[in-house]
């Protein structure tokens, strides 16, 4: 049996994905670099700073910046972002979640979480669920962002559990490239297209029962 399950957040525990990409959106429409819903699947679970990277290169812009301007256009998308988040609410939680949390501390099971977000611990307390988890991976202190295992490494060792003893759950593309890497059992929200068909998926987060969790890791 698992002992830990290692979670993503935006667009697995809540919707902030739809935030980042409506922040990401504006961001790129003033510097008039034109992005969509298809090219921001590629930003999804990827840092702050390598998502400004792979949008400035999307435009050819990648040399029109000093260190400095850079900085300042990832602060202008998290000022921004961070306006957004202000609101969010226990409402907010995708539908299952809460249920899963509940479960899986019934069962003794380890909670963490493999965010790349910065602003994870502030949305965690947002919608109250900061004391469901055992622990928190903190995405400033890993070398390398997903698609490199390194945020699931940490999210596991800070449960005192290796990532093989783990589920971990990704909405991103490059969250289950970094799942897989680590050694964690991957599981996807989304659809096969983005997230391959390789996985065990669900459409919906109300499918993640701990149920669904041992049907997955004993198959
Ligand atoms: P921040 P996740 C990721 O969170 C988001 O999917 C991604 O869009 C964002 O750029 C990244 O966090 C960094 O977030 O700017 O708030 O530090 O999906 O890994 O929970
Ligand atoms: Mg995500």
């Amino acid at each position: 049996m698992f002992k830990g399950v290692l979670f993503d957040l935006d667009g697995v525990i809540t919707d902030t994905a739809e935030y980042h990409y409506l922040a990401w959106k504006k961001l790129a429409d003033d510097l008039g670099i034109s992005i969509d819903r298809q090219f921001n699947e590629k930003l999804k679970g990827v840092s702050r700073e390598d998502s400004l990277r792979l949008i400035l290169k999307h435009g050819n812009r990648e040399k029109n910046f000093s260190e400095a301007e850079f900085n300042q256009l990832a602060k202008t998308k998290n000022d921004n972002y961070v306006e957004m988040i202000q609101a969010v609410s226990p409402k907010d939680v995708y539908p299952g979640i809460l249920e899963l949390l509940i479960s899986l501390k019934n069962a003794g099971i380890k909670i963490s979480l493999a965010s790349a977000s910065k602003n994870g611990p502030f949305l965690l307390k947002q919608m109250e669920l900061t004391n469901y988890f055992d622990g928190i991976a903190d995405p400033a202190a890993v070398k390398a962002g997903k698609p490199a295992p390194d945020i699931f490494i940490l999210a596991a060792q800070v449960v005192g559990l290796n990532p093989e003893e783990c589920i971990g759950i990704e909405d991103a593309q490059a969250g289950i490239a970094a799942i897989k890497a680590s050694g964690a059992f991957p599981i996807g929200v989304g659809e096969a297209e983005q997230l391959g068909s390789d996985i065990a998926l669900v459409q919906s987060t109300d499918e993640l029962t701990l149920d669904f969790l041992k049907k997955q890791w004993n198959n």
